[in-house]
């Protein structure tokens, strides 16, 4: 009998959250109570809620941003496979949809553990994230110093980027 496989470390992982259909705010917390059950992880923290205007395609209506940085033991495509799972239970529908989209939740790995990982189907760090202020303000607001590889830190990234139009909710009143 082989001896069982030792358990991978834990790294960090940056998820990007966002929703622009149906309640973003209630769906948001909902799925970042999910990420903190996911197995052999643990939530080290979560951003305050943003609304920020549409990127990329403009013609549909502002998004809620948030971001979470997980502490995990799971490998990335493992990770991604249970942000999709949660995307699909939330009701997100693919194939269908428009690149840039409105959309009830979406969960994008961002970073994970200064990696830079290319695979069919996974490209971390997510392409887009050093050109996204949505996703950055929020991600910076939790992890500034999380490495951002070819861009420093996740702050140093943020540095260059023109964050207008991004708000914060106010605390508790419109996150609950
Ligand atoms: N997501 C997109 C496209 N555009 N814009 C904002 N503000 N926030 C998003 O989360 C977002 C977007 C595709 O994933
Ligand atoms: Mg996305
Ligand atoms: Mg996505």
């Amino acid at each position: 009998m082989s001896a069982p496989e030792p358990p991978q470390p834990a790294v960090h992982a940056c998820i990007g959250l966002g929703a622009n259909l149906g309640q973003p705010v209630p769906m948001l917390r909902r799925a970042a109570e999910e990420l903190a059950a996911l197995p052999g992880t643990g939530l080290l923290a979560l951003s305050r809620f943003y609304r920020t205007p549409a990127w990329g395609r403009v013609d549909q209506p502002d998004f809620i941003n948030a971001a979470a940085l997980l502490q995990t033991r799971l490998e990335p495509l493992e990770l991604l496979e249970h942000l999709l799972r949660i995307e699909r239970e939330a009701g997100r529908e693919r194939g269908d949809g428009l690149r840039w989209g409105p959309r009830v939740l979406d969960l994008d790995l961002l970073l994970y553990g200064g990696r830079v990982i290319d695979l069919p189907g996974l490209r971390v760090p997510h392409p887009h994230l050093h050109e996204r202020a949505f996703a950055l303000v929020p991600l910076a607001a939790i992890a500034a110093a999380e490495p951002f590889p070819g861009h420093g830190s996740v702050g140093d990234a943020l540095r260059g980027l023109d964050a207008g139009g991004i708000e914060v909710l106010d605390e508790p009143s419109e996150t609950q």
